[in-house]
């Protein structure tokens, strides 16, 4: 279906959800997962960085790792299609925007309500008590720093993200596959669509009866729940879409 019926489908929208992953931020210069050249897992192991067990290996080591991908996204902005996806909820109401990115893009483009799936840079909690921490100081790329230590019970802080093996926190996966099985139009934008459960949220929304229309470059896991693929770059299609 091309572009043009695309906007069709989102003009007529009334409930709609926006799902995106790190290909939404990837025109504003943060790196995507899996990307073969360019993602994170091409240049770094997602085992030693990602994962609860990486964490008490050497906390300082993942630690620093996160304060610098902060700092990373701290001197990027939003883009055009962070913009459009604003406009999005601007025009329609109801709208809710669910992200995989721990990233705070969306929200510097205007949006008040982001649902986080898999938490945030900007959000480090006590390892220990869950205590909200401040973030520390920022290493050079693959330095390593020592965690603060929790005020309240002198464990490690920790990145306020969602690891592998973790559970999504609970909040913000029921509001998002509520959101999923009320809407009429869900876009999916910039992720591959396999990691899950937030890689279920397309296939909610699809069952629940709503049309899902899907921008990515590349053919995804999720190629086939959308009704309409528009393969290209968020930041170009977006804004188009919205026109
Ligand atoms: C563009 C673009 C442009 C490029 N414009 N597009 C079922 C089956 C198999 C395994 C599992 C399963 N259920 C659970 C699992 C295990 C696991 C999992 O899914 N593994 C799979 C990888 C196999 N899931 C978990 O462990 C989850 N937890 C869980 O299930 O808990 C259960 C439990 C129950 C009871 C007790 C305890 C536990 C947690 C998953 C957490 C994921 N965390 C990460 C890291 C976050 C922190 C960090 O950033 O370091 O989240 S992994 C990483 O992947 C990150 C992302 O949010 C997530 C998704 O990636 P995304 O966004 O899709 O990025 P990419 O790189 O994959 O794709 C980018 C896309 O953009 C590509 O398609 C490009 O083409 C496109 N693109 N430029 C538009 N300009």
């Amino acid at each position: 279906m091309p572009e043009r019926d695309a906007a069709g489908l989102l003009r007529d929208a009334k409930r709609v959800v926006v799902f995106t992953g790190a290909g939404m931020s990837a025109e504003s210069g943060v790196p995507t997962f899996r990307d073969s050249l360019t993602g994170l897992w091409a240049r770094y192991d997602a085992q030693s960085l990602a994962t609860p067990e990486a964490f008490e290996a050497d906390p300082a080591l993942v630690w620093g790792w996160y304060e610098w991908r902060r700092a990373e996204v701290e001197q990027v902005a939003p883009n055009a299609g962070h913009r459009a996806v604003a406009a999005i909820a601007a025009r329609v109401a109801s709208t809710v925007v669910i992200t995989q990115n721990i990233d705070d893009l969306h929200e510097r483009a205007g949006l008040e309500e982001v649902v986080h799936l898999h938490g945030s840079l900007f959000t480090p909690r006590c390892s220990g008590c869950g205590a909200p921490a401040e973030p520390g100081d920022v290493p050079a790329e693959g330095g390593r720093i020592p965690p603060p230590v929790c005020v309240d019970c002198g464990a490690d802080v920790r990145p306020g993200v969602v690891w592998f093996g973790e559970q999504l926190p609970a909040a913000a996966l029921s509001a998002a596959a509520e959101a999923a099985f009320d809407c009429d139009l869900l876009l999916t934008i910039g992720t591959s669509g396999l990691v899950y459960p937030a890689a279920e949220i397309p296939y909610v929304a699809d069952r629940a009866g709503a049309t899902v229309i899907q921008i990515n470059p590349e053919p995804t896991a999720l190629d086939s729940v959308a009704a309409v693929n528009l393969r290209g770059p968020a930041a170009q299609v977006l804004p188009d879409l919205v026109a």
